[in-house]
């Protein structure tokens, strides 16, 4: 004869055949309703069960919840665009990186953060628009709480305001950010550049001193060269480019300021790097060109790099 608690066990299992997510926890809690309240014996392991897997499902949901937003990284950096909407954001992504958007007049037009690829100076920068990140983020208002998650993983940061905007509105957006205990290098674009006055970017700087503000205007080319010029620097990376085979790669590497040649070696192969004895540097961390150095050199951006091995 089947002691009682083991069949409840085989009752609590087959509600809880195919029910997933929210559904799974709603039964979860109504299993644990039904349940005898004892403190100790089989109970109370049935009890302990439930709980844990009410735990469990809890902890699934939110996962699924944040892979569904997160972004795949991809080139040499990831800059997130951050700003409330109409912003300008989607029309910056698309001019930095000629894909193709939809954008709107209206408020949350985009949803989602939206990943878009541009090449600067060569090297390929992920930029990532992240949707009307507004105030109340935190307490997870508008699904706040995962494009703040989104932002963390980022390494940089564009916040975008409307140059006539007022200035309020940034600091909302900055205060959300700084609340989460984010912190990463910074610039602001200062957007639609073509619907005031050219004072009013002083005025903006005026305000915000410990930001580079950078005036923007999807209609004037310059300008967006421009932001394109302050993402790399916000970025932090030098390029390096590799002399083999008596050629010079098109395109540069992209290193962290500080990098040394086993570094430049390790990004072509992970043997390349065991194996270098030194290198040949031309440019400007060599003191002449063609300099012969040993595998702790540190490279600058700029150089030509010949690994030696
Ligand atoms: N005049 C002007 N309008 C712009 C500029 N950039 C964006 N807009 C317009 O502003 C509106 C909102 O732009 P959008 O890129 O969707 O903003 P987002 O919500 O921050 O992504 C759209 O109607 C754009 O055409 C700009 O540089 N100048
Ligand atoms: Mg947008």
């Amino acid at each position: 004869m089947p002691m009682p608690h083991r069949t409840q066990m085989q009752v609590i299992k087959r509600r809880l055949v195919g029910k997933e997510g929210t559904e799974r926890i709603r039964e979860l809690r109504a299993i644990l309703g039904g349940l005898p309240d004892y403190r100790n014996g089989p109970y109370a392991d049935i009890r302990k069960w439930v709980n844990a897997q009410i735990e469990v499902s809890r902890m699934r949901a939110k996962v699924v919840h944040r892979d569904s937003i997160a972004v795949r990284r991809e080139g040499a950096a990831q800059v997130a665009l951050v700003g409330p909407p109409n912003a300008g954001k989607s029309s910056l992504l698309q001019a930095l990186s000629h894909i193709q958007i939809k954008t709107g007049d209206y408020a949350f037009t985009t949803v989602r953060p939206v990943p878009a690829l541009t090449r600067i100076g060569g090297v390929l920068v992920q930029l990532v628009e992240i949707p009307g990140l507004i105030e109340g983020a935190g307490d997870d208002r508008g699904g706040g709480r995962a494009l703040l998650g989104v932002l963390r993983n980022a390494d940089a940061i564009v916040y975008c305001q409307e140059a006539a905007a007022p200035l309020r509105v940034l600091e909302i957006v900055r205060a959300e950010v700084a609340a989460a205990g984010i912190a990463k290098p910074a610039v602001l674009a200062a957007t639609k550049l073509d619907e005031v006055d050219l004072d009013r970017l002083d005025q903006v700087r005026r305000a915000v001193p410990d930001l580079d503000v950078i005036g923007v205007s999807v209609l004037d080319d310059a300008t967006v060269e421009d932001l394109r010029a302050a993402i790399w620097r916000l970025t932090g990376l030098i390029r390096v480019w590799l002399h083999h085979n008596g050629s010079t790669d098109p395109q540069p590497l992209a290193l962290p300021a500080g990098a040394t040649v086993t570094e430049v070696a390790a990004q072509v192969h992970r043997e390349l790097a065991a194996s270098l004895v030194g290198a040949l540097v031309w440019g400007p961390s060599a003191r002449f060109a063609g300099q012969r150095v040993g595998r702790t050199h540190v490279v600058a951006d700029g150089d030509t790099v010949e690994i030696l091995r």
